[in-house]
């Protein structure tokens, strides 16, 4: 029998990489989607079907992680085999400012779903993949992280992330539920959110090389990340929900670079070599060829507690999942400046409103 399976967050980078997984595998996929004023499924556009088709397999439901009765409702009514918990307010920045949603939407969001599960005598049959993060290490006692770290969140974002890891373990305990945290670290591509690091430097790098913007300012250069593709990383959600046993995995590359090395990277790609001028705030990047400014600091992207390094070390999803990453930094870096680069030839992406503020 097919299986059926429920994606909240299926807008968003990791729902659209999953629901093309799912689809290929057979399922049938429920999407959970917010009401937005403007359009918001670009990222799953070629895989809508008409639901009146015959064949339809895919299909999106309105609802928010923040409306308990809108959730026991779509599970109800879809009755999946298995539910990956993907949506969440993700932009750490973002949750400094907006605290009090995050925990809603991100960890009270999580426990909703999962009493939803519970009140509809689902136990048995759903198994749930909750979307952990790194940053639940935040200013970590090791290097590299692994499943047994001790967790020591650094922002809103991540203490909202905190209450819904240990919220799918204990359910998993008291109810006997399959729930799996995946520890995933950060994972891009070219549909990545354009805030996010990596995908506001290869917008700015495709912008600055076809003349539509000057510079672009960011934040702290020095911070390090275990870059990885999402595509790879939605494959180890789904292997998480195929075995016997629930558990909890981390997934990443084991590589880490900085922020910087990624502007150079992704830089080189259209042939600009970056020299780092001054410290601090005051840092420019500029164009080693002509020594125009093509990056700036600008503290307006500093957090007020940032987690420094990440570097993540994936053996027990490699023993047990047989996971383990495919794509490599500077292939991602490639993709994602080769993409941006044919977008905005295209013109496709709004160009008029690019600002070097991203
Ligand atoms: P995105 O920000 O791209 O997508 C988030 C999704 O959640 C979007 O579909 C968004 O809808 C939806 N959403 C946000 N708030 C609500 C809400 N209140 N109710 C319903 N839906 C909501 O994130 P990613 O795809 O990158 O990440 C997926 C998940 O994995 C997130 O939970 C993230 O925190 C986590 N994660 C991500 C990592 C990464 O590096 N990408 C690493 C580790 C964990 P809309 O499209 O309308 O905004
Ligand atoms: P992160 O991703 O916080 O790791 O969370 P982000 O790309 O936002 O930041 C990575 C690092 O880059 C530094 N930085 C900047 N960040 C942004 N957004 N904009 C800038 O201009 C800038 N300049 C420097 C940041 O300070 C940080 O150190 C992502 C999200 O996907 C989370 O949902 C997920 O849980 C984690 O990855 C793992």
């Amino acid at each position: 029998m097919a299986k059926t399976a429920l994606i909240t967050g299926v807008t968003g980078q990791d729902g659209a990489y999953l629901a093309d997984l799912l689809l290929s595998e057979g399922y049938t996929v429920h999407g959970l989607k917010r009401r937005s004023s403007s359009f918001n499924t670009g990222r799953v556009e070629h895989i809508y079907q008409d639901p009146h088709e015959e064949d339809a397999r895919f299909f999106l439901h309105f609802g928010d992680m923040t409306d308990a009765t809108n959730l026991i409702r779509v599970v109800q009514e879809t009755q999946p085999d298995e539910i990956y918990n993907l949506a969440a307010q993700s932009h750490v920045q973002v949750s400094f400012e907006t605290a009090e949603y995050t925990a809603n939407a991100d960890g009270l969001g999580t426990l909703r779903l999962l009493e939803a599960i519970r009140l509809l005598k689902l136990t048995e049959r759903t198994r749930f993949y909750q979307a952990s993060t790194s940053e639940l290490y935040g200013k970590a006692a090791e290097v590299p992280q692994r499943e047994t770290t001790p967790f020591y969140p650094r922002s809103p974002y991540a203490t909202a992330k905190l209450y819904a890891f240990w919220s799918v373990v204990n359910y998993r305990e008291a109810y006997g539920m399959h729930a799996s945290n995946g520890i995933l670290f950060n994972h891009e591509s070219p549909v990545r959110g354009e805030t996010f690091v990596t995908r506001k430097i290869t917008r700015a790098v495709a912008a600055i090389h076809l003349g539509l913007q000057d510079r672009v300012f960011l934040g702290n250069l020095d911070a390090r990340r275990d870059w990885g593709h999402a595509k790879d990383y939605v494959r180890g959600m789904w292997l998480m929900l195929q075995q016997e046993v629930p558990d909890d995995y981390v997934l990443a590359t084991g590589e880490a670079h900085t922020v910087r090395e990624f502007v150079e990277r992704a830089f080189a790609e259209v042939g600009t070599g970056i020299e780092w001028r001054g410290m601090g705030i005051g840092e420019r990047g500029l164009d080693a060829a002509t020594g125009r400014v093509l990056v700036e600091v600008d503290p307006r992207y500093f957090r007020p507690t940032e987690v420094d390094v990440l570097l993540g070390d994936a053996t027990k999803a490699r023993e047990r999942l047989g996971w383990t990453h495919e794509t490599g930094f500077d292939e991602l870096v490639r993709e994602m400046v080769a993409s941006d680069l044919e977008v905005m030839r295209r013109g496709a992406s709004g160009v008029a409103h690019l600002s070097s503020h991203g």
